[in-house]
């Protein structure tokens, strides 16, 4: 089932997630929720806050090749246990901050442990892409947005514009 996505600002979005205890089939349900809504929308990762559930839980499908077989990645928990010195500039986005993109720096590369949905713990180093989403999509469980690391005037023009976006939609 698809899911609303929140729109920055909302509360829910500044909240520190709870880690799960156990991969229930209702946590293995709502992650299937989250991919659909991920592709749908469509994004290339998805955090739990954004869609109002505060709990440790990301997914994240950087394949952004024509023809390319897709790989789902569903994260429990999941953790960075080591960032490279080496950093990377990207132009981020965020499904609950649409239409606006800004330049942020990150490292290049991280080792990432997290639970499977089978309840397995995994853990693989990240390059390029997909070290960018799957540290921004880390920093939602942690209440943080990509527009926390701009100046604070271009953080304000973006949240005002994402204001009048909310009531324009409420209006609607
Ligand atoms: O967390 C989110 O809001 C999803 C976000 C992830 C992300 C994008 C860029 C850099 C870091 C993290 C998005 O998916 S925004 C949409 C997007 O980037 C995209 C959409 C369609 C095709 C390719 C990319
Ligand atoms: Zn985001």
């Amino acid at each position: 089932m698809k899911r609303a996505i929140l729109i920055h600002p909302d509360p829910r979005l500044k909240k520190v997630c709870a880690p799960v205890a156990d991969i229930s089939d209702e946590l293995r349900a709502l992650a299937d929720d989250m991919l659909e809504t991920m592709y749908d929308a469509p994004g290339i990762g998805l955090a739990a806050p954004q869609i109002g559930v505060l709990d440790r839980l990301i997914v994240l499908d950087c394949v952004k090749e024509e023809g390319a077989a897709a790989r789902p990645l569903v994260m429990f928990n999941p953790r960075v246990v080591a960032a490279s010195d080496e950093t990377n500039v990207y132009e981020e986005g965020c499904l609950s901050i649409p239409e606006q993109y800004a330049e942020v720096t990150r490292p290049k590369v991280v080792d990432v442990e997290w639970i499977d949905r089978d309840g397995k713990l995994q853990s693989e180093t990240f390059d390029g892409l997909w070290a960018t989403c799957v540290q921004h999509e880390i920093d939602h469980l942690d209440g943080k947005l990509f527009i926390d690391y701009l100046k604070p005037l271009k953080r304000q023009m973006i949240t005002r514009k994402m204001q009048k976006l909310k009531r324009e939609r409420a209006r609607a």
